[in-house]
């Protein structure tokens, strides 16, 4: 592998993932001086577990789609079997969002980006998952002390994206390449800023949390469902066809 083509590679991988950011740096710079009052925040602590599900939903399934859009512009995804391609996106979409998820984060005040003002854990109180959201604020004060740039997390985003080891893939050596070379770039990203020589074994310690936040939120789903199943009905399809546990025939990338 030539330098010119970890160039090339490291080019798309960002150009795809700045184009997919729901928010510029520069917007979510603003943005961080929005914070909720305390009577914003109790107004969203006094919502029913259903109504808050139901927005949280809402808006995970619209930062699903961003993620979708992301991985459809990385080279050699389109080329991966469709199977694959969803195999991928289902088991790694929540893996990416709660990456994203640090550009939206303030570790100096342990607040988060919701619906355009900062806020919380307290915020989501009413969603009757405590342990899940201080999991999900814990990772992201973590990530943030990794001081990440937005090139060294669009790598990142992408290698997580293109795991090989998910159960089920067809064609994981394929898989296995491109994230081969996509970890070269992101070492080759991390070098150019002479920043700590480890950061890379940082960050990839880091997955394990992440992989057990998105086991946790799925043992959350199948519990509110058994709770209130009308609800979780009507939770949004993308939503839905991603944490639905049922194996079913379904594309996230129609949705
Ligand atoms: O750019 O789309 O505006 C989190 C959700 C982020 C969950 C969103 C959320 C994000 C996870 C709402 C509820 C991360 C941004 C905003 C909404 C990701 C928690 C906080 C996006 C980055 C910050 C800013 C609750 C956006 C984890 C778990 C959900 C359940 C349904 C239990």
């Amino acid at each position: 592998i030539s330098v010119l083509e970890i160039d090339r590679i490291a080019q798309n991988v960002v150009k795809s993932h700045l184009e997919t950011c729901q928010y510029t740096a520069e917007e979510l710079k603003h943005l961080a001086w929005s914070l909720y009052s305390p009577e914003e925040v109790r107004a969203l602590q006094s919502k029913s577990c259903e109504a808050m599900w139901q927005q949280c939903s809402l808006h995970i399934s619209n930062a699903i789609q961003y993620v979708v859009e992301f991985a459809k512009r990385i080279d050699g995804f389109m080329e991966l079997c469709q199977n694959d391609q969803i195999i991928l996106l289902k088991a790694g979409c929540l893996e990416v969002l709660l990456l994203r998820m640090i550009r939206a984060f303030n570790p100096l005040n342990n607040t988060v980006l919701f619906e355009g003002k900062f806020g919380g854990v307290q915020m989501f109180k009413a969603l009757g998952c405590d342990d899940l959201i201080s999991a999900v604020f814990e990772l992201g004060r973590t990530l943030c002390r990794l001081q990440l740039s937005d090139e060294e997390l669009a790598l990142f985003t992408a290698a997580v994206l293109l795991s090989p080891d998910r159960p089920w893939l067809t064609e994981s050596k394929k898989v296995q390449k491109l994230q081969d070379k996509i970890y070269v770039a992101l070492q080759h990203e991390i070098q150019k800023k002479h920043s700590a020589e480890d950061k890379l074994s940082k960050m990839v310690s880091k997955l394990p949390l992440m992989k057990t936040i998105c086991n946790l939120h799925l043992d959350k789903l199948e519990f509110f469902r058994l709770l209130h199943p009308e609800t979780a009905m009507n939770f949004p399809p993308l939503y839905k066809e991603v944490f639905n546990s049922e194996l079913q025939y379904s594309d996230p990338r129609e949705s």
